[in-house]
């Protein structure tokens, strides 16, 4: 008897216990499941809304027509390259069809190429219509420092947990500006400029998309030549003359391209960027 009460005594002590670690499990669950859900549509949400406002940015401001049906029809297409697939299963032909319907017109003579100097060529760009770059064509403009994926047999687009630049080489990132860039230098005619780092071992290094894509997609039956800008700090001593994988890319030019190139520091480009009114040629 005594027993007995002792027992039951613990028992409906341990209930109330049990019962509110059971209520907290539960929250925890639930909140987790609605927090999932909420931060995977809402990654992809975002991304929707990222693509066509830029999208419809860059139209309105190079002159285009602006109607938001242009910009959801180019996101259309955008999303049948990688939605409902593999993120490591994404080639850069996926992109093809979005390439050709947003096919941009070239701008022979001003096109600049770049590799490990982005931040200083986009500071340039944008204070000046010199040059253009990747960055300047509408999909350049729209996908310029996004991250994107999908998932076999999902309809969603993710901007999260997507596979690193270097997890697989057929990743959706990765493959877009191999086939951006490959389509972009195939456009290059006239003389074409390349901005590359002076300030690095190879500033013409074989990995970059740069050497592996652009300069193999050059076509010299619309093309004059490339013009080099070594872009170095004063303390530099890289010069175009004695640097290897400079000979490197003037073996692997096609012999037709007549190859320039000049050291332009990075304190000339920015005295540049800061005067009011460039006057394109006169920087370099
Ligand atoms: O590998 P890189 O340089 O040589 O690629 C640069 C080269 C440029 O000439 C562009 O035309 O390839 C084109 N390009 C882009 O326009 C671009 N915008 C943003 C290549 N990559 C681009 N990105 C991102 O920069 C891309 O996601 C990748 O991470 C970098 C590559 O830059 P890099 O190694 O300096």
């Amino acid at each position: 008897m005594v027993y007995t009460e002792v027992n039951e005594t613990r028992r409906s002590r341990r209930n109330p216990l049990l019962i509110s670690l059971c209520v907290v499990f539960m929250a925890i669950v639930i909140l987790s499941v609605t927090l999932g859900l909420t931060l995977g549509r809402s990654s992809s949400g975002s991304l929707k809304a990222t693509f066509t406002n830029r999208c419809q940015t860059y139209l309105k401001d190079n002159g285009g027509t602006t109607s938001q049906n242009d910009c959801e029809k180019i996101w259309e297409s955008f999303k049948k390259a990688f939605v409902g697939r593999n993120p490591c299963d994404v080639p850069p032909e996926a992109y093809d069809s979005l390439l050709d319907t947003v096919s941009q017109d070239p701008a022979c003579n001003r096109m600049l190429f770049w590799s490990k100097t982005k931040d200083i060529v986009h500071a340039f760009t944008e204070k000046s219509s010199c040059y253009l770059t990747l960055e300047d064509t509408l999909l350049g403009f729209t996908l310029d420092g996004l991250t994107w994926c999908g998932k076999n047999q999902s309809q969603e687009t993710f901007t999260t947990g997507c596979p690193e630049w270097s997890d697989c080489v057929n990743n959706p990132v990765r493959s877009f500006w191999n086939g951006a860039s490959a389509a972009f230098a195939a456009t290059a005619c006239g003389d074409a400029s390349v901005m590359l780092n002076g300030s690095i071992d190879v500033p013409f290094n074989p990995t970059s998309i740069f050497a592996s894509v652009e300069v193999k997609n050059f076509n010299s039956s619309i093309m004059n030549g490339l013009t080099v800008l070594l872009v170095t700090k004063e303390t530099d001593t890289k010069t175009c003359g004695t640097d290897a994988s400079l000979k490197d890319l003037q073996k692997q030019l096609d012999p037709k391209l007549k190859y320039t190139c000049k050291v332009v520091t990075q304190s000339t480009i920015q005295n540049c960027i800061s005067q009011p009114q460039i006057t394109c040629g006169d920087c370099w």
